[in-house]
């Protein structure tokens, strides 16, 4: 990327980390210092914070890039770390899970309960034929098995491959027949919207009719019962979890395994392209998704309530539900169901009713939370929260001082993380308590992480510049690779900088004064109108920094004489609505975006619409708006959490 990115939102706003926060902060300033003299010392003393069967002599074995090898000699079992080592200190009784199901059942599960259930399901899946480096299918409801069939598989020294509970019986079968599952672990259904949402259904849609294609590899399929729907059953390849699970044996010593071993493989989201199947392995990755689980959030283990809304389903229920927080030994809020069921004001409800002290979750709740107004949050006693954090995407100044303001009483710091489901873990953040935080930026490389920001040459830009964000130094909790495909992970990740051996995230981003990283979304949503580089980011940003705009997403449409021109899709506030005339909205929309980043940022279109595409996770495909925005036929809907919902915007748009 040679030239900069022209036009940049400018954000004074600063926020001091408190006396009282940083009195009492897990992190310190000086483990930056302490990474950089040292950094795979640093990286040796936090995989120390783990129990290793066998210590390793080695760090980080870099001989064969970009195949990293870290703690290579060191054993360890992770469900061991996440569960037997408290019980065996003594925090048995110390809740692990406080788990709320969508019509408002309740759990509390204990680490000594968790333990017990996962020992009892290690010997069900060993004696299912499971052993150490075969995958399990994981699709399941956000209940407390869920994670409990995680850690019976990592028990056992096998791979986990969770597939969200909302993809379709298609997405289940090629990712089952991808990673080549013997064992699937499901439940008849979970709640979702105030309605049964069928799973198991799906799963025997995925293994039926295998078509031309190889024989399935599937032999057993474990099922929790959760919503007493009717299910389908094949004798000899289905088993009750419930029938199962208690009747097995309550002992089951965990083994070591190499610091290697695979964990889990995690398909990507399919934003761009055909799903990857991303391999994380057991050492380096706990390391990691502990450390910054505790740095990041500030996890106070015996006092807090973390909860990270984030289903299991994505790399971030993988780091910060399951393995993190329970490695930690900390106490979470596990909820089952949508945010807005049965009544807008849910989440905030069981704020206050668990006493949430560290919130984690993404931009996304938070626009749609500001769209419905600050009056149904205010209805709850949120006092508890002293932390709150950010993870997805971007998130905006508005959107951030929205967080900061009526979600954290203008006093609980905000660390908006950035990282990836190939990262691993947290990457770029603050660290709160030591940071100075700014609306919208992601910031600081974290203690013993490498970034920087390049251009196509992968020359550093210098401060005030935009280009290509790379991560420089292999870090522990790397992906490992793309399972059955090493060329496309060496393709994808490190041909571009192969000379600097730089890893390449695919995100374009800039540095500011400070050398602060700010994100600028995916490099292909990044614009090139006129010659000048636009990000769709920050067109989006100032879009909703006017007060007629609830959300807004940019697209770049191929345009015959500026090359690309700016188009937008833009969701009014019903309190605007209800005050104003649509009338002339777009024209003075148009307008201050050029007011407020310059004429050229301006959209040559601006739709208003009702609702915008969004995948499972919440991310707005923007593929298929450039696809309204050039009048092409719109492309495959098939990931998207709402398929209609393209049909409804391009009739708005006609
Ligand atoms: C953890 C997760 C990764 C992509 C990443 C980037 C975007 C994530 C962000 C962010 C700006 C942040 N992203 N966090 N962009 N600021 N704080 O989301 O993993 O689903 O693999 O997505 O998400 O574009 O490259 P994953």
């Amino acid at each position: 990327m040679s030239s900069q990115i022209d036009h940049l939102l400018t954000e004074n706003r600063r926020f001091a980390p408190s006396p009282e926060f940083a009195a009492d902060a897990v992190a310190t300033a000086d483990l930056y210092a302490q990474a950089d003299a040292d950094r795979e010392g640093f990286w040796a003393e936090q995989a120390r914070a783990l129990h290793w069967h066998t210590p390793f002599s080695q760090v980080l074995d870099w001989s064969n890039p970009p195949f990293a090898q870290w703690f290579a000699d060191g054993e360890l079992n992770v469900a061991y770390n996440c569960l037997d080592r408290h019980v065996e200190a003594g925090n048995g009784d110390r809740v692990a899970l406080l788990w709320e199901g969508e019509p408002g059942d309740e759990r509390r599960v204990t680490y000594a309960e968790l333990t017990d259930e996962v020992k009892r399901a290690a010997n069900v899946l060993r004696g299912l034929g499971v052993e150490a480096g075969d995958r399990v299918a994981i699709y399941m409801p956000m209940i407390p098995e869920a994670i409990a069939a995680m850690l019976a598989v990592a028990r056992l020294g096998a791979v986990h491959s969770v597939i969200f509970g909302g993809f379709s019986a298609d997405s289940l079968r090629t990712r089952i027949d991808d990673a080549g599952a013997k064992v699937v672990i499901t439940a008849d259904g979970g709640y979702r919207k105030g309605r049964v949402s069928p799973l198991k259904p799906a799963v025997d849609q995925a293994l039926a009719d295998r078509g031309a294609g190889p024989q399935g590899t599937v032999e057993h399929v474990l099922v929790v019962r959760r919503t007493e729907n009717e299910v389908g059953w094949t004798e000899g390849r289905d088993i009750w979890w419930h029938d199962a699970v208690p009747a097995a044996s309550g002992e089951h010593e965990a083994q070591a395994f190499p610091a290697e071993n695979p964990l889990f493989i995690l398909y990507t989201s399919g934003t761009t392209g055909k799903p990857k199947g991303i391999l994380h392995t057991s050492g380096g990755y706990l390391t990691q998704a502990t450390f910054t689980n505790k740095v990041v959030h500030d996890l106070h283990p015996e006092t807090d309530v973390f909860w990270c809304t984030a289903d299991i389903g994505w790399i971030t229920g993988h780091s910060y539900v399951t393995y993190g927080p329970l490695s930690n030994g900390a106490t979470q809020v596990l909820y089952e169901g949508t945010p807005e069921t049965p009544h807008p004001g849910r989440w905030w409800e069981l704020v206050e009713k668990y006493g949430v002290t560290v919130l984690y979750t993404a931009p996304t709740a938070i626009r749609s939370f500001m769209k419905l107004g600050r009056q149904i949050p205010q209805q709850f006693d949120l006092s508890s929260i002293r932390l709150l954090g950010s993870v997805g995407e971007p998130i905006n100044p508005e959107a951030w001082m929205w967080y900061r303001e009526i979600i954290g009483a203008d006093a609980a710091p905000i660390v908006d993380t950035w990282w990836q489901t190939e990262t691993g873990s947290i990457m770029v953040s603050a660290l709160p308590g030591v940071t100075e935080t700014k609306p919208g930026s992601a910031q600081v490389p974290l203690p013993g992480i490498g970034v920087d920001v390049v251009d196509d040459q992968g020359e550093h830009v210098g401060n005030g510049n935009g280009g290509l964000l790379v991560l420089t130094q292999p870090w522990p909790s790397m992906l490992r690779g793309i399972w059955g495909d090493p060329e496309r992970f060496v393709e994808t990740y490190w041909e571009k900088f192969q000379n600097k051996g730089y890893y390449f995230a695919g995100d374009g981003a800039r540095l500011d004064e400070d050398g602060d990283v700010w994100f600028l979304g995916r490099v292909d949503d990044v614009m090139n109108v006129s010659g000048h580089r636009l990000s769709t980011t920050e067109i989006e940003s100032a879009l909703v920094g006017n007060e007629a705009v609830a959300e807004a997403a940019v697209v770049g449409a191929s345009d015959e004489t500026t090359g690309q021109a700016v188009v937008a899709f833009v969701i009014v506030k019903q309190s605007y609505l209800s005050a104003h005339e649509p009338e002339g909205l777009a024209d003075a929309l148009r307008k201050w975006v050029g007011e407020q980043i310059g004429p050229i940022a301006r959209p040559r279109d601006i739709y208003i619409v009702g609702e915008l595409p969004k995948t499972r996770s919440g991310k707005i495909m923007r593929r298929l708006l450039r696809d309204v925005a050039e009048g092409r036929e719109v492309g495959d809907t098939t990931t998207l959490a709402d398929t209609a919902v393209m049909s409804v915007i391009s009739a708005q748009v006609k």
